[in-house]
């Protein structure tokens, strides 16, 4: 799966700038609140499109017992895989100084697998249940941005280790990877609801990403 997904990085979008944590811009916010701070995000993504209906990535995506034992796990009625064209099944690959700035998702759970492991860096860190449907907690993501919070915890993942998070309460990132060995993850993403697809805002971020 490495391997095929390292061909891959040529054509994959690589995205350099900085985002903020959340899915929605709220340019009226003071530039100081959370919802408006950004951190660096460098990495490689080889999106939906790019892996081919037979890679041994989508059979595993597509595998029925996988999302099956996934939603039993998280004890959900239903639990459909996403149906987006760009972001249902994809990878991050991250060498020297890539890093995944503090955000939350914009679907319920994602499921990583790691496939390939930096010497150093690249620690997923993450803080579980940061906010609520009802409690956005900016004081405590503050905290996070901040360095000063005692609740990040971090992965210790190992390769062939499956990492399934919510995405869109668990607030996380990935540090800065170290050393010239790439990082390599498939990304399986997961919603309560049929038929997710990203959407608008994530389609324009997506143009922006794409190599001139
Ligand atoms: O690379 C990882 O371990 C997590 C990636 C992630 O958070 C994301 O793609 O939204
Ligand atoms: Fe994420």
């Amino acid at each position: 799966m490495a391997d095929e997904l390292e061909a891959r990085v040529p054509m994959a979008s690589r995205y350099e700038d900085e985002r903020i944590a959340y899915i929605d811009y709220k340019p009226d916010l003071p530039k100081e609140h959370p919802h408006r701070v950004t951190h660096p995000c460098r990495y490689h993504q080889v999106l939906n499109h790019q892996i081919s209906n037979d890679s041994p990535l989508r059979t595993l995506y597509s595998w029925e017992p996988l999302r099956e034992f996934l939603r039993r796990m998280m004890g959900y009625d239903t639990f459909y895989r996403s149906e987006c064209p760009h972001l249902a099944l994809t990878a991050k690959v991250a060498g020297k100084g890539d890093t995944d700035g503090w955000h939350f998702d914009g679907n319920d759970v994602v499921f990583s697998l790691l496939l390939r492991a930096s010497e150093g860096g690249g620690r997923f860190e993450y803080v579980p249940n940061l906010r609520t449907p009802e409690c956005e907690n900016y004081d405590a993501v503050a905290e996070v941005f901040s360095g000063a919070s005692n609740r990040v915890r971090c992965a210790d993942l190992k390769i062939g280790d499956l990492n399934v998070f919510q995405g869109d309460q668990t607030l996380h990132r990935v540090s800065p990877v170290e050393g010239d060995h790439q990082r390599i993850v498939g990304l399986f993403s997961y919603d309560r609801e049929p038929g997710t697809n990203f959407g608008v805002p994530y389609i324009a971020d997506l143009r922006r990403r794409l190599p001139a």
